[in-house]
């Protein structure tokens, strides 16, 4: 059984109750327990989310210290801005795929550069909460 984090940044506990057209319909209830029937026999799951840049970065550590086998992380707007949690990726080591939701190359500007993806192994982006599914399929294939 392998140990996978699911990371959620700012504003991701709001996902299916606002902006549909760009994040869809679903919670994150909805894809926890989604990937739970998917991989529940494969993966062992610890989901987080937090609104907070240092909660997430804490938790990164947390995870390093637990050498989990898989990170999935949705930083949100972090992604664009936090140095300090790009650190934290780096620092921790362990192998991690960053996911958005949306295209984020097909929206404005600022949310073409991601400071956390170099910190990754990979970037999945813009096939919606499918894109959470590849990255844990990903990781535990590896
Ligand atoms: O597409 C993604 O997954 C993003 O990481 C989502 C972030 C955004 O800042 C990134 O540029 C791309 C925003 C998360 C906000 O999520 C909401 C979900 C539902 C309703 C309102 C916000």
């Amino acid at each position: 059984m392998k140990k996978i984090a699911i990371l959620n940044g700012p504003n991701l506990d709001r996902l299916g109750k606002r902006e549909p057209e760009i994040y869809g319909h679903l919670t994150l209830a909805d894809l926890e327990k989604d990937l739970r029937v998917e991989f529940g026999s494969a993966a062992e799951f610890d989901f987080f989310q937090s609104n907070h840049e240092g909660a997430l970065i804490d938790k990164v550590a947390a995870l390093a210290d637990a050498r989990v086998d898989g990170l999935v992380i949705n930083g949100g707007a972090l992604t664009h801005t936090s140095v300090a949690l790009r650190d934290a990726l780096l620092g921790a080591h362990l192998p991690a795929v960053e996911v958005h939701i949306s295209n984020i190359y097909k929206r404005e500007d600022f949310r073409h550069t991601s400071l956390t993806a170099p910190a990754c192994l990979a970037v999945v982006t813009g096939l919606g909460l499918e894109g959470y599914h590849a990255a844990v399929r990903f990781l535990l294939k590896r």
